[in-house]
């Protein structure tokens, strides 16, 4: 049983003008391609295959390298294509906005603090919002390191992420990472986050 690279529910040129068609083709046919192959080629010979990705996460920091760039790389893009949807739900709603409220004292504190995080992550990674217990955070990791993993500054449930490497946003707005941000904002599927939120 090996990792497959998941169909997306929408076309390459669907979330314009927010993302690029060219930029969606190029991240889910070849980049997020490469790193579930690569992924499965790194557990071709451990003792790791067959185990959810969860698990091998769990244990990330006493495995190869490869296991961790590659394992991110797949998972990390999986919920990245997931909380993605054209002219998706305004905002969030019900439980979700009460946590986001609660945790953060407003939507637009929130989309702030998320920001940063995303414009201020040195290099490549990822932004996340991630449920903690009862509250709920934001951490940026670099690389393709995540809040699943047992080497991450934060760890707990990943909810929202933003790819803030140079290969998911470069062709279409250059070094302007920050308007990529803010065009993220206008197609994330709102229901799809609040679906990761645990009671
Ligand atoms: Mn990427």
């Amino acid at each position: 049983m090996s990792f497959t690279l998941p169909t997306l529910q929408y076309d390459y040129k669907a979330l314009e003008p927010y993302i690029d068609a060219q930029t969606m083709e190029i991240h889910h046919s070849k980049h997020h391609a490469a790193y579930t192959n690569n992924l499965n080629a790194a557990l071709e010979n451990s003792d790791l295959k067959g185990k959810s990705i969860e698990e091998i996460f769990s244990k990330v920091s006493q495995l190869a390298p490869a296991l961790r760039n590659n394992g991110g790389g797949y998972y990390n893009h999986n919920l990245y294509w997931d909380v993605l949807i054209p002219g998706g739900p305004a905002g969030p709603q019900g439980k979700l906005l009460e946590s986001i409220n609660g945790s953060f004292g407003s939507f637009d504190l929130f989309k702030e603090a998320f920001t940063k995080a995303a414009v201020t992550r040195f290099g490549s990674g990822w932004a996340w919002l991630i449920q903690k217990g009862d509250s709920l955070v934001i951490n940026s990791t670099p690389n393709q390191d995540n809040p699943l993993m047992d080497i991450a500054e934060i760890q707990g449930i990943p909810l929202l992420t933003i790819d803030v490497w140079e290969h998911a946003y470069y062709l279409k707005y250059q070094n302007r990472r920050p308007e990529y941000i803010e065009a993220f904002f206008k197609v994330i599927n709102w229901n799809e986050v609040a679906k990761r939120l645990k009671a």
